[in-house]
């Protein structure tokens, strides 16, 4: 369905244009409800959506848009398996890892839920095991260090999240990831470490990852050379759909943890490929991280769609792009422990909905997914609030705070929050030309320099952001918020007609690296390339010869 034949979608046209010089100011003063009308909450994460630029006509256009582009169907038939990954002929269910005891997920007439639950027990003994001492290392002592190895979407998720609980951590275990090709990344990673007390866990789905399997090789060596051959049963562990594969490469098979193609990678942190969170955090809190999850998918599934968070997130980004010209959106996490969300919802968001075909192959005929990025505040007030307060683009913003810190020093957290606050407050309301004059004037400020700093001083405020509001940052709250964005994606995605789950455009440069690889070095032939590539591997040969 082409979003832009709708008739919402020109009702929504209309609305933007009527809506054009109503300041966000304006909307709260004419209705002073909607602060407690555009309030909701999934579990213990609240959602404060009233600094949107929607009054209610708009938002009903928006969920008119959701009906009339398949939103409710799409939603069951991703619960169903219905093959939604297109080109890849691929059903999508990461839902089912976080299904309750109860839950029953077919693929072709088939329930995965059986293996689903005998890999998760498999890892919840391997995770006891090393967490209480009993898997040792070759020397016999107890595994201090786990170097998990891996990219993409088998790093950005289970770094994010160990990162995230790092307060729920193992007190003995420490979690290294590495994931870059450039040997600078694995090297930095070991440098400090004892091979005779250190867990390598490869994680790839497919096992043939370029930059994962030379990680992998150098690591493999690296233990090796300390403890022997006999030494990579005791210290490797593989996370893989490519069991074979895994197996080759000498990980026995009791430490082979399997999925299935229907996780797609950027989904996956929820499976085998979470085992680094379920070692440092433990099978509980594992269980509550999925739990969280499991709400926000009831959620999905029950809420009606005006009282349905994933879908309102996706609509009012789908508002904010097709009919604001927003290029961009950030996440501003005020939560330190969620240092690395912005990077994996980067991946989550952009390989997802970073399209321009549909879901039947035909060209898009408006923007679909935005340009993610963010840093945790009050870093972030530093660097690029100034473009988000006076610059000339419109950057959606959602605010992430826990009300209380894990770890409290005097009142640091407090002051944590009022920045919070005070930055979405402040980029809603703006201040105004005459307040700022009013101001200056009491300074004594005068003629053409009073005219230059009120100009310079005056805010116009007007810029939406969600406000997303949590006791603290529990693995339950983290499953949640997860969750509610992966939603998000999956919403927008369908109202854009893509297929969410497919991540062609990463291909290509992939094929092109594997053939200038060997064109690096001296005497081999350059195939053919443009000027410029050629240009630059001739560059790199001379500088390498020093
Ligand atoms: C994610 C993508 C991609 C993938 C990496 C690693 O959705 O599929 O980021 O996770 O390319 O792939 P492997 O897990 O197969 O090594």
């Amino acid at each position: 369905m082409d979003p832009t034949t709708t008739p919402a979608w020109s009702d929504l046209r209309a609305h933007a244009e009527r809506l054009r010089g109503t300041h966000l100011r304006d909307l709260f003063a004419t209705d002073p409800d909607r602060a407690e009308r555009l309030r909701l909450a999934v579990g213990e994460v609240e959602l404060d959506l009233s600094k949107h630029r929607v009054d209610a006509p708009a938002l009903a256009a928006l969920i008119r848009l959701a009906e009339q582009t398949g939103v409710p169907e799409a939603i069951e038939a991703m619960f169903r398996g219905d093959r939604l990954n297109t080109t890849e002929r691929r059903p999508v269910l990461h839902v089912a890892l976080r299904a309750g005891p109860e839950a029953v997920f077919t693929v072709d007439g088939r329930d995965v839920m059986p293996e689903v639950r005998a890999v998760r027990a498999r890892l919840d003994a391997f995770a006891r095991r090393v967490r209480s001492g009993a898997h040792v290392g070759f020397d016999g002592r107890p595994l201090r260090d786990v170097v998990h190895i891996g990219i993409g979407g088998s790093d950005l998720g289970p770094k994010m999240a160990t990162v995230a609980l790092s307060a729920y951590g193992h007190e003995r275990l420490r979690f290294h990831f590495v994931s870059n090709v450039d040997p600078s990344d694995l090297s930095t990673a070991l440098a400090d470490l004892d091979p005779a007390t250190t867990l390598v866990v490869v994680a790839s789905k497919t096992f043939t990852t370029q930059e994962t399997m030379a990680n992998a090789r150098a690591a493999r060596a690296w233990l090796v050379a300390a403890g022997g051959e006999d030494a990579v049963a005791h210290h490797f562990v593989a996370l893989s759909t490519n069991v074979e594969a895994a197996a080759a490469f000498g990980v026995p098979e009791a430490q082979v943890f399997g999925f299935w193609d229907w996780v797609g990678g950027r989904y996956s942190v929820w499976s085998a490929i979470g085992l680094p969170l379920l070692l440092s955090i433990g099978p509980e809190n594992f269980d509550a991280f999925l739990a969280g999850a499991a709400r926000v998918d009831a959620h999905l599934r029950t809420a009606p769609l005006a009282a349905n968070a994933p879908v309102l997130l996706a609509l009012l980004g789908v508002w904010y792009a097709n009919f604001h010209g927003a290029e961009t959106h950030a996440v501003l996490p005020y939560d330190h422990d969620l240092l690395h969300l912005p990077a994996y919802l980067q991946q989550a968001d952009m390989e997802s909905n970073g399209k321009s075909v549909t879901a039947d192959g035909r060209p898009v005929t408006t923007t679909t997914g935005p340009i993610v990025w963010g840093q945790p505040g009050t870093n972030g007030q530093h660097a690029f609030y100034q473009l988000l307060h006076q610059g000339t683009r419109l950057v959606p913003c959602d605010f992430l705070v826990a009300a209380r810190s894990h770890r409290p020093i005097a009142d640091q957290h407090e002051l944590l929050v009022a920045n919070a606050l005070a930055q979405a407050e402040a980029l809603m309301v703006g201040r105004r030309a005459d307040e700022v004059r009013v101001e200056l004037e009491a300074q004594g400020l005068v003629g053409a320099e009073l005219e230059l700093l009120t100009a310079a001083k005056t805010f116009e405020g007007d810029r939406p952001s969600t406000f997303m509001l949590y006791p603290e940052l529990t693995p339950e709250v983290l499953g949640t918020l997860i969750a509610l964005y992966e939603h998000k994606i999956f919403v927008q995605g369908v109202v854009w007609g893509v297929n969410s789950f497919d991540q062609m455009g990463v291909e290509l440069g992939k094929v092109l690296a594997t053939r200038i690889r060997p064109e690096l070095d001296d005497g081999a032939a350059i195939g053919p390339h443009d000027a410029s590539t050629r240009a630059l591997i001739e560059a790199v040969r001379r500088l390498r010869r020093g």
